[in-house]
């Protein structure tokens, strides 16, 4: 069975369809012209807005993915604004590590809210996943995307950028979150 995944990152469909495999589920991409705008003020919200623009221009069931990065000390900075936080990934990075310069407290989150609607809009189902760890004083590792080279997951002394695919998969938030999903669809008539 193939799903619209609603995405422009490129790195979160590989890592959906990595975690799909062998359920029968497989992920594409929407049609040319999908670029909603994240006008919401939760991941709820943004992942329903992603999801539904891709149902609508598809006429498709469709999975959207909203995540980001929440850091404790900055009271859940950057949430929401992960993708946005600065031009580029190593800005992005470099500014993160800048707040945190001198800040004992590194406890984050990564969290990713997911949500399935249906060709008319309705939301079919909504799941989220967690991934808690601390941030790192420097960049580790070439694996992964965003965050993934200053991000250490709780029980593990390397950053998710260090770590294989798979092992990434077993705890990350997108795959707790996905899991779910993926039990829910198989379990309804979509
Ligand atoms: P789409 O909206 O097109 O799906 P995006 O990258 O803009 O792509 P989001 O708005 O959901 O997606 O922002 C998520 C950001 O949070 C992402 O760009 C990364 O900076 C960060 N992020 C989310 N999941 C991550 C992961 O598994 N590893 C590292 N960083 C992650």
């Amino acid at each position: 069975m193939e799903i619209v995944f609603a995405t422009n990152n490129i790195n979160k469909l590989k890592e959906v369809n990595e975690i799909a495999e062998g359920s029968g589920i497989s992920f594409i991409l929407p049609p040319e012209g999908f670029n909603p705008e994240e006008t919401g003020s939760t991941f709820a919200e943004n992942s329903y807005i992603k999801a539904a623009a891709a149902a609508k221009l598809s006429g498709k069931v469709s999975l959207a993915d909203d995540s980001g990065l929440c850091v404790e000390a900055l009271n859940g900075a950057p949430g929401l604004y992960s993708a946005r936080y600065a031009e580029t990934r190593t800005l992005r990075i470099e500014r993160l590590l800048k707040e945190l310069s001198n800040i004992s407290n590194r406890n984050a989150q990564f969290i990713c809210c997911m949500t399935l609607v249906s060709p008319d809009g309705q939301v079919l189902n909504r799941t989220t996943g967690f991934c808690k760890g601390h941030i790192t004083n420097a960049p580790h590792g070439n694996n992964g995307f965003g965050y993934d080279p200053v991000f250490v997951p709780e029980n593990y002394n390397i950053t998710i950028a260090e770590m294989n695919e798979t092992d990434k998969n077993n705890i990350s938030h997108r795959g707790n979150a996905l899991r779910q999903m993926i039990n829910y669809i198989l379990n309804t008539n979509l």
